[in-house]
């Protein structure tokens, strides 16, 4: 096993980890900014080193500092959680030619996955089912764009192939409006990402978010954990996940599941990684893959009973993958709310002290957080503080302890969005179950509307 693992990361997920690698009996270290001295995690953690001033570019994201931390503590794996360096496979190449390992897939895998032209292409000849698309870059020839629009048909969608995550990308409606869009993306593309490289998709109008959670040795072994909706989200930042998704059979799971587990096998993937698809009328199509941990893996960890982050260490340290397919049997239904320090009207970051802090408990109820009484929360920072999570025998039961446990939880001293969490509960269409990627968008804009015909 590891002997000593350097969480390079901030917030719940850092703590996250930290536990993973105690119950392994694997020494921490954990690395932090001057604005995050107090983080719970740097308390539990072994050993701790400051790695640079609060903004983000010269500490989470300053990877000779975070190297440097390594080699000082004789560490001999980075684990890069989520967001900062996570899917830097420039970073993963530096930590593993500094001797270290690099809890993730290879560097190359991370690149493949970080060009969408490539991760498309390499998952279509995986045989995984693709949005109707260019198929590879667009060229500078007006008729050609004209053309391949015309056998998609209208509307498209332009994305950057250098983007990812919502960043760069245009939808057009007709064929007037095609170049000109093209060339507006690009030149986006370019300030962004240094990369003008663009595609173009079929936009599909009203699908849901569902994403496919596997685990990969990189030694010929993978499996599914089933799926996870992500729908429930407001400027793709995901608000609410659950898993499993609403409607979906257990023959089409295990399909979609089985072409992701090929493809997986096919690219030699190696650890925890998210094949993340539009889903529409009954059919999924693949849109990217995240080769991190992500902020909602704890919903499939409740229905699966499998500790991803655990999964994760065992696969740095080399080990086989030790749970088969047929090991993997889903019970019940989760739902993870994010919390966030932000005004619950207005999504106006509030970031302050924490006056008093009451975290909900009893059966099947989650709290994934580093806040607790007197802790400051930085303003540098992502304002998510935490997450809920809750599982129960079925949707109904776990949207109950949900109510419940939101009702319980007490975070005083700053704004946060447990009030839209718990509007969320109550309403009718999340009580439903299944609904779209601008559900949430909808109903927020109808909610504003009605307060300003009162004033
Ligand atoms: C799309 C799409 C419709 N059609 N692609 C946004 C985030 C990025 N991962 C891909 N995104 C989308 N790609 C096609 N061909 C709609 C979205 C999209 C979206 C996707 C998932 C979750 C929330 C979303 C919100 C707006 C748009």
């Amino acid at each position: 096993m590891l002997d000593k693992v350097v969480i390079a990361n901030r917030g719940e997920i850092a703590l996250r980890i930290l536990r993973a690698c105690h119950a392994l009996g694997i020494r921490t270290v954990a690395v932090h900014s001057t604005a995050d001295r107090n983080l719970k995690h740097v308390a539990m953690a072994d050993e701790s080193v400051c790695i640079g001033p609060a903004p983000s570019p010269e500490s989470y994201l300053n990877m000779p500092a975070i190297i440097a931390a390594a080699e000082v503590t004789d560490a001999q794996a980075i684990h890069p959680g989520y967001g900062f360096l996570s899917e830097n496979a420039d970073f993963a190449e530096r930590v593993e030619q500094s001797g270290f390992i690099f809890i993730g897939p290879r560097p190359d895998t991370i690149r493949l996955m970080g060009d969408k032209v490539e991760a498309i292409r390499a998952m279509k000849a995986a045989g995984v089912p693709c949005v109707p698309g260019s198929g590879g870059p667009l060229g500078d020839d007006p008729a050609t764009n004209v053309k391949i629009a015309r056998e998609i048909g209208y509307p498209v969608i332009v994305k950057a192939a250098g983007g990812g995550g919502g960043r760069g990308m245009r939808v057009v409606h007709s064929e007037a409006a095609l170049v000109n869009a093209i060339a507006t993306t690009k030149a986006e593309a370019k300030a962004a990402f240094g990369n003008d490289m663009v595609y173009m998709e079929k936009f599909l109008e009203n699908p849901r978010h569902v994403e496919i959670q596997v685990l990969a040795d990189g030694q010929g072994n993978a499996i599914h954990l089933g799926e996870r909706d992500c729908s429930m989200q407001r400027r793709h930042q995901k608000v609410v996940e659950e898993a499993p998704a609403p409607g979906i059979t257990p023959e089409l799971r295990e399909q979609i599941g089985q072409v992701c587990v090929e493809a997986c096998i096919r690219i030699g993937y190696r650890g925890a990684g998210t094949f993340e698809f539009l889903f529409e009328n009954g059919r999924f199509y693949f849109i990217e893959m995240n080769t991190r941990i992500q902020v909602e893996h704890p919903v499939t960890e409740l229905v699966t009973g499998i500790d991803l982050v655990r999964e994760q260490l065992m696969i740095a340290a080399g080990h086989k993958l030790s749970i088969k397919q047929s090991d993997v049997v889903l019970r019940g239904h989760a739902i993870e709310c994010r919390i966030n320090a932000e005004d619950p009207d207005t999504f106006f970051p509030c970031p302050g002290l924490i006056q008093h802090f009451h975290a909900p408990g009893g059966p099947g109820v989650r709290v994934d957080s580093h806040v607790y009484e007197g802790y400051r929360v930085p303003p540098n920072y992502d304002s998510m503080i935490g997450k809920l999570i809750v599982h129960g025998a079925d949707r109904a039961q776990a949207i109950a302890r949900m109510r419940v446990a939101l009702s319980e939880m007490v975070i005083d001293g700053i704004k946060t969005n447990i009030p839209l969490q718990q509007r969320i509960m109550a309403d009718g269409g999340f009580c439903q179950g299944g609904q779209n990627i601008h559900y949430l968008e909808k109903r927020l804009a109808e909610r504003k509307e009605k307060a300003l015909s009162i004033l």
